[in-house]
């Protein structure tokens, strides 16, 4: 029998009771602590939930528990100091995206676990989404050959605000919250990016500070594969299938020899010469997620079980703080691109 890893989380928000959920669909693991600003919400889910201990001071918990792990599930304001709290007592961690809210913040970060010799991941769970594996493994086969083009696309009619009030008052709204997903998954797929330029218009969304429509076009791997992405959150009128998507992705991708289609209910079209293929890659479903973020929900277990296996040493974690600086790279490369209605090359 393995030792379980004793783990602490910071933040009692809207998406704790969903990552503790998803901790314990997976074995080895406990929650042993959870710190929050205000000790009622700490104090509510840790009855909830079954945590024995409760900290409204982040610090003291980390000298009187030790845990083996952190889990950071504050907003973004307390992604840095307690993540560098972290750091400093060389507790390994692992920080809800995005890691900042500034690509400085993001490599002072990183900077800072590496010189203590600590792990450090982000928790960046859209990868682990049963059609986006399935669409990688689709492209890793060879059969539609190297894409020339792709879209993605992420358009509903989600009140994203009505569970997540703070998005509102997000300056940078749609590419930190939902582009960070998104070009997390372009990298996946194609590769590093080579260029970007993006557009962002605040439309359609009375009182939300930040842009909530966005349109990239990258560059990305060695191919320069033509990536277009589109993000948007608005009260358009939209028919029912596209205005009930959240939160799934659906993409578009052409090769020299087929293409791929990722539709509405995880449906993976695969066309060749040879015909047309399709498949279903329906997530799993868990009784504590909530039905209006399905698959966005089962992806935290998959993306958890990945952390734990790099924690325990026994696989390497996809979305280590170093590697999750780049996906930031190119969510801040969006904002200049668009301030400055230019291509910003990144190579
Ligand atoms: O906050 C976002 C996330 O991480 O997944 C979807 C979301 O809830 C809204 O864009």
């Amino acid at each position: 029998m393995i030792k379980p890893l004793r783990f602490a989380i910071f933040g009692a928000g809207f998406w704790a009771p969903y990552q503790l959920s998803a901790w314990r669909e997976l074995r080895g693991v406990e929650c042993v602590a959870v710190y929050n600003r205000t000790r009622a919400r700490a104090d509510a889910i840790a009855r909830a939930l079954g945590i024995p201990a409760v900290y409204d001071d982040a610090e003291t918990l980390l000298r009187e528990v030790r845990p083996d792990f952190v889990d950071n599930i504050t907003e973004v304001g307390g992604h840095k100091p307690l993540s560098l709290l972290c750091a400093k007592h060389r507790v390994p961690c692992i920080c809800q995206k995005p890691m900042a809210s500034s690509l400085g913040d993001a490599r002072a970060m990183v900077e800072s676990f590496r010189r203590a010799k600590t792990p450090f991941f982000v928790h960046e769970n859209w990868r682990w989404q049963s059609p986006m594996r399935a669409l990688k493994q689709v492209l890793e086969t060879g059969q539609i050959g190297t894409p020339f083009r792709a879209r993605l696309v992420m358009v509903s009619g989600f009140d994203v605000w009505a569970n997540q009030p703070a998005l509102r008052e997000l300056e940078q709204f749609i590419l930190t919250d939902l582009g960070t997903h998104i070009l997390d998954v372009a990298r996946l797929l194609f590769g590093e990016a080579n260029s970007l330029y993006c557009r962002n218009q605040k439309t359609l969304a009375p009182a939300v500070k930040g842009e909530n429509v966005s349109t990239l076009l990258l560059s990305m791997g060695p191919a320069g594969t033509s990536v277009v992405v589109e993000l948007g959150y608005a009260k358009t009128p939209l028919e029912p299938s596209v205005r009930e998507s959240f939160p799934q992705t659906r993409a578009f991708v052409e090769g020299p020899r087929g293409s791929i289609e990722l539709c509405a209910d995880y449906v993976l079209r695969i066309t060749t010469a040879r015909g047309t293929q399709v498949r279903r890659h329906a997530p799993r479903r868990y009784p504590w997620a909530n039905p209006a973020y399905d698959i966005a929900h089962a992806s935290i277990v998959d993306c958890n079980a990945n952390l734990l296996a790099a924690l325990r040493g026994q696989a390497p974690g996809e979305t280590t703080g170093a590697d999750n600086l780049k996906t930031l790279r190119l969510v801040f490369a969006a904002y200049d691109s668009a301030r400055r209605g230019r291509v910003i090359h990144l190579l």
